[in-house]
């Protein structure tokens, strides 16, 4: 892989990981209404693969983290404002992190019913197909999640119509404190592209050059209208599912911290390939702190969502 576009992954990792830190220290504080499911651990691969598609193909995310939003292009002005509840969020500060939707960015939301984007992101498929053909849309979800009958029906009929749909799976093993092994019958959920005749495939998603390469396969035989892929990344939720969870049903918690994480194998990887070094890294940082530190003073200085539009955007 371009070592180049490695070093953007690692950027784009590094600022997601600080800048989630960041909110995680104020929601811990009070300081924040809202909350996230961390998602550190899992950016290196949610960037990887989105980096293999093109600005104009559509996403549909997943609930873990922010990194998504970042690798798309949308303001950590606009992400902290939607989980501060504040004005000069994508979604009028009324979503916090699960409903971002980012048109222009090509951010179709996720859904807070988790498996509701698998028929939806199947929807976008058809009107690609369509409208734009050559586009895609990518639909993020976890291994728990693909345990909805959503995710059986949609598959069949994007295999079905081939549409330019592709399945990623960021198998973290649990579903909160479920391990995944006590909850799904197979042990890699792309296996299950059998049943509906399209193309599976597991990844170690904390490689960042193998994911993106599975990736922009699967990218490639969607926009020529060959239909869907899924794709399974073995990832690791580094941190608890939400962010006050004890983790009681994990003991060895610390140790995977200590030895899974995928970001400093990374920067290991880039230092080895002669295009970071630590005069970058310190760059890197500073950058990263600097920007986010913007967008906390902006949201802070934000308003608070006026009361009288609680009933606007509503549908009925
Ligand atoms: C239909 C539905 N069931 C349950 C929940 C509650 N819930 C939120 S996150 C989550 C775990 C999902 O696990 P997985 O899909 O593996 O994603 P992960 O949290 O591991 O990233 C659950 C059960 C929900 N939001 N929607
Ligand atoms: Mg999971």
């Amino acid at each position: 892989m371009n070592p180049k576009l490695m070093l953007d992954i690692f950027k784009t990792s590094l600022l997601a990981r600080r800048f989630e830190a960041r909110v995680i220290q104020m929601a811990m504080a009070g300081e924040l209404p809202g909350s996230l499911h961390a998602g550190a651990g899992q950016e290196v691969c949610q960037i990887a693969a989105i980096t293999a598609m093109n600005k104009d193909d559509y996403i549909l995310y997943g609930h873990r983290g922010v990194a998504y939003m970042i690798a798309r292009g949308t303001s950590l002005t606009a992400i902290l404002a939607d989980i501060a509840g504040k004005e000069g969020a994508t979604s009028r500060g009324k979503g916090g992190v699960m409903h971002v939707v980012d048109v222009p960015h090509g951010i179709l939301g996720e859904s807070g019913t988790l498996g509701g984007g698998f028929v939806i992101s199947v929807g976008v498929g058809m009107a690609l197909k369509r409208r734009y053909p050559g586009r895609v849309v990518t639909y993020f979800f976890g291994d728990g999640t693909s345990n909805r009958g959503t995710f059986h029906e949609s598959l069949n009929w994007a295999a079905v119509q081939k549409l330019p749909c592709i399945y990623f799976c960021e198998n973290n093993g649990y579903a909160v404190s479920v391990p995944t092994s006590t909850s799904t019958a197979v042990p890699d959920i792309s296996a299950r592209a059998a049943g509906y005749g399209v193309p599976g495939v597991v990844v170690d998603g904390n490689d960042a050059a193998a994911v993106y390469e599975v990736m922009q396969k699967a990218v490639e035989r969607a926009r020529a209208g060959h239909g869907p892929t899924l794709i399974e990344a073995k990832v690791t939720r580094l941190f608890g599912h939400y962010i006050a969870d004890q983790q009681t049903y994990r003991p060895d918690a610390a140790t995977v911290i200590a030895t899974k994480d995928p970001l400093p194998k990374l920067q290991q990887t880039l230092v080895n390939a002669g295009v970071l070094n630590d005069t970058l890294l310190a760059q890197l940082e500073a950058d990263a702190q600097r920007q986010i530190e913007e967008a906390v003073a902006t949201v802070k200085a934000a308003p608070l969502l006026a009361p009288e539009t609680a009933l606007q955007d509503l549908y009925a």
